[in-house]
């Protein structure tokens, strides 16, 4: 068993480099221990506490890559996901606060460098209510503590999509899911 492992990977990373080796459908079906994500958080609904899903952040060239997924959603909606500046899911989500936002920028679509670090894009369910993201945001940090740190930060799940220009949030709509990032 651990010979054949061993065997695979130099097999893959002698093809390709290792980060070109491993699809996110490989981490997140596998669970593979080489993808070695530096955080997660559990995503559950902020009334009754059930799982939806797992958010993954790893460092990678230029950024921090998140990805995971989420289910039960309601298939074709278009909803928001953000980086909230505070760890806690009390008060239906409330308590995570605003978004990510360590240098004082606006809201804005989540490639727009001079906007909240904490901005993502918006996720659509499938036909079977599954949300997928995967996604390098440039401005933020996997390690455990720093300026640009989202550990001990929160994910927030939306009821609505985010426009990406209305402040100070995007009008997405109330908080549905919320899931504390921790090291893995
Ligand atoms: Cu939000
Ligand atoms: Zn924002």
């Amino acid at each position: 068993m651990k010979k054949t492992m061993l065997a695979s990977v130099l097999l893959c990373g002698s093809a390709l480099a290792m980060t070109g080796c491993q699809t996110v459908q490989d981490q997140l079906q596998t669970g593979n221990p080489f993808s070695q994500p530096a955080l997660k958080s559990t995503i559950k609904t902020v009334d009754g506490n059930k799982e939806v899903g797992q958010v993954f952040l790893r460092p990678v060239d230029g950024g921090v890559q998140v990805y995971g997924k989420l289910m039960n959603m309601t298939p074709g909606k278009t909803v928001a996901l953000h980086i909230h500046e505070t760890g806690s899911c009390a008060d239906m989500g409330k308590a995570a606060g605003g978004h990510f936002n360590p240098d004082n920028f606006p809201h804005s679509n989540p490639d727009d460098m001079n906007g909240h670090a904490g901005d993502l894009p918006n996720l659509t369910a499938n036909e079977d209510g599954v949300a997928t993201i995967n996604y390098v945001n440039k401005q933020i940090s996997a390690a455990q503590t720093g300026k640009y740190s989202v550990n001990r930060r929160a994910f927030i799940v939306h009821a609505g999509a985010d426009d990406y220009t209305s402040q100070p949030a995007g009008n997405a709509g109330d908080r549905i899911a919320c899931g504390i990032i921790e090291k893995r």
